[in-house]
């Protein structure tokens, strides 16, 4: 298996996987130094400033898989991942990665149907040797290097990342991952009460648990509701009252 494809700029990585997946194997790994035009969810800018790792694999699946899932499968792999450099690591569900309560990693998952599932891309951003951000993010963002003033060699990081992912996924596929309880006993937003955005509306919230499906189950407006991350977005600059 190649261990992955490497280009020093790109203008996205899931998007260069979406446009050659049928060139490409499944656990096929790209990654970038540099991407013009990173993405997060929902049209959202990733930013990077080439000191970051910006990788994304392809999956294609054999038999249809709970798309749900992938995020926090995906979660549970950075997770893992970072835990061997840092310690305060927390994951805000569904697919960001907090350290010293500020973002360090995201993941956007995206996935294409035609008959069936056609395939499953998980990107992944993680802010590496980053001293300082863009003013757009400069206050919510940090990096391995802000925390622990060690820099990183990016070839190591990326393929320490890809092991990962990809350990963490084929463990997924044969029921042995432990994701769920590695998403909810490391949960930023657990026992919290979050702002959450409910069709284009902020409700307080107070978030109860992951559920198997991953969904989230929150109580809202006295009612205990679950929800999909198709569904809401727990507001970026949520409020936690301890
Ligand atoms: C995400 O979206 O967090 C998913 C990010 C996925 C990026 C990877 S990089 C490799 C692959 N190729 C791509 O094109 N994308 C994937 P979301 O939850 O929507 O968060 C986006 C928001 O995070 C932005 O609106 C900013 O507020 C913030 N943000 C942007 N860049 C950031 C960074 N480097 N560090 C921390 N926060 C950032």
């Amino acid at each position: 298996m190649r261990k992955y494809i490497y280009f020093d700029e790109i203008s996205s990585t899931n998007d260069y996987i979406k446009e050659n997946y049928n060139n490409l194997f499944d656990l096929d790994i790209v990654v970038a130094k540099h991407q013009t035009k990173g993405r997060g969810r929902l049209s959202r800018d990733w930013f990077d400033n080439s000191n970051s790792i910006l990788l994304s694999m392809l999956i294609k699946p054999e038999r249809d898989i709970l798309i749900q899932l992938i995020p926090l499968v995906a979660s549970a792999a950075v997770y893992k991942f970072l835990k061997k450099y840092v310690e305060d690591v927390k994951i805000k569900w569904p697919n960001d990665l907090l350290l010293n309560g500020k973002k360090i990693a995201g993941i956007l998952v995206e996935a294409k149907y035609l008959t069936k599932l056609e395939y499953v891309v998980i990107g992944i951003g993680i802010n590496l040797n980053d001293e300082r951000f863009v003013s757009e993010i400069e206050n919510k963002a940090t990096s391995l290097f802000k925390v622990t003033k060690q820099k990183y060699d990016s070839t190591e990081m990326y393929e320490g990342l890809s092991d990962a992912l990809r350990n963490e996924y084929m463990l997924f596929c044969n029921n042995q991952s432990d994701f769920l309880s590695v998403n909810r006993l490391n949960s930023a937003v657990i026992n919290k009460d979050v702002l959450l955005e409910v069709d284009n509306k902020l409700k307080n919230v107070k978030v109860l648990d992951i559920l198997d499906d991953g969904t989230i189950l929150v109580n809202i407006d006295s009612q205990n509701k679950s929800f999909s991350s198709g569904e809401i977005t727990l507001n970026k600059n949520y409020i936690e009252k301890e």
